[in-house]
């Protein structure tokens, strides 16, 4: 079993019937697809790879080697580490501080930034018209909000290294969890694999394939489809060798956005509730690693 391989450049040819439906059955059966030919330049990604390798090494190594996830394995207790991942990680938002001392770190970035919220903003209208919805509505659910300019999409990027583990079976890479957002874009690394996904009861890996972006959907998109496109587990394995580099940017809506079910799709009720998107994320924070049901009966009660 392999995740769904789709030519997003097709989608402008006379195969675009065809390359929607195969968008549509990655979002129904998967909640995970790869894409290729998704029009975000090599030599832009080849930069990224060079830079993140680069500032892991310059800005993160060294820390990490004396994060609490080391010293716990070090310990040599023979208990698997339940409560810890295997992981370094560091979030780029448009108003944080962005790390600086590896040289081309921050405009690359910057540069990556730019072409993948396209590239989300282009899958949520393949979404839209799939689900029979008006083209712009999941883009325009997402940047809405109060009356305070608390109106714009939450859009981020989590650089993330899983290094080398020298007892992979004690620790997990990241743990098992369905992301809390809406769409996930995912630059994986090119040949050092680790993330699986939950389908039918087993763990399927999410194969590297060079420069494609691995694309999928939150707890978010799951609400608004009215369950049509559920958010999928998934985890990442702590392996053995090589350091694993992976560059996950999340479409959110705005914390103040008013996520529910689109009326459009709610000809049968599923249960899903209606609440802003800052509750969801304050149980969220709580509760990523468990199952989603009880976060939207907990924001439901809110
Ligand atoms: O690093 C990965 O491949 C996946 C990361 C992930 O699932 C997450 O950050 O939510
Ligand atoms: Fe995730």
């Amino acid at each position: 079993m392999a995740i769904p391989v789709i030519d997003f450049s097709k989608l402008s040819s006379e195969e675009r019937a065809k390359t929607l439906a195969q968008i549509a059955n990655g979002c129904e059966e998967w909640g995970f697809f790869q894409l290729v030919n998704h029009g975000i330049p090599e030599e832009l990604l080849e930069r990224v790879k060079r830079v993140c390798n680069e500032f892991y090494k310059l800005e993160r190594e060294e820390n990490f080697n004396k994060s609490a996830s080391v010293e716990l394995l070090n310990e040599g207790d023979d208990e698997k580490l339940e409560n810890v991942d295997w992981e370094d990680v560091i979030t780029l938002l448009d108003d944080n501080e962005w790390p600086s001392n590896t040289p081309d770190f921050k405009e690359t970035m910057a540069d990556y930034l730019a072409e993948v919220k396209k590239l989300a903003e282009k899958v949520m209208e393949v979404m839209d018209e799939k689900l029979g919805l008006p083209k712009g509505y999941i883009k325009s659910a997402f940047n809405s909000g109060d009356n305070n300019n608390n109106n714009k999409a939450h859009f981020g990027t989590k650089v993330s290294h899983y290094p080398p583990c020298p007892q992979p079976e004690q620790v997990n890479g990241l743990r098992a969890h369905t992301d809390a957002g809406g769409v996930i874009l995912l630059f994986q690394d090119d040949t050092i694999g680790g993330l699986q996904i939950l389908k039918g009861g087993e763990w399927v890996d999410v194969q590297p394939l060079p420069n494609a972006i691995v694309i999928n959907t939150g707890d978010q998109i799951e609400v608004l489809s009215n369950g049509k496109y559920k958010s999928v587990w998934h985890r990442v394995l702590a392996m053995p060798d090589g350091n694993r580099r992976s560059i996950a940017s999340f479409y959110n809506p705005s914390l103040a956005a008013t996520i529910a079910p689109a009326p459009q799709l709610v000809e049968q009720a599923r249960g899903y509730p209606k609440f802003v998107f800052g509750d969801y994320m304050s149980v969220y924070a709580e509760q990523k690693f468990r199952p989603k049901e009880p976060r939207f009966e907990a924001v439901k009660a809110m």
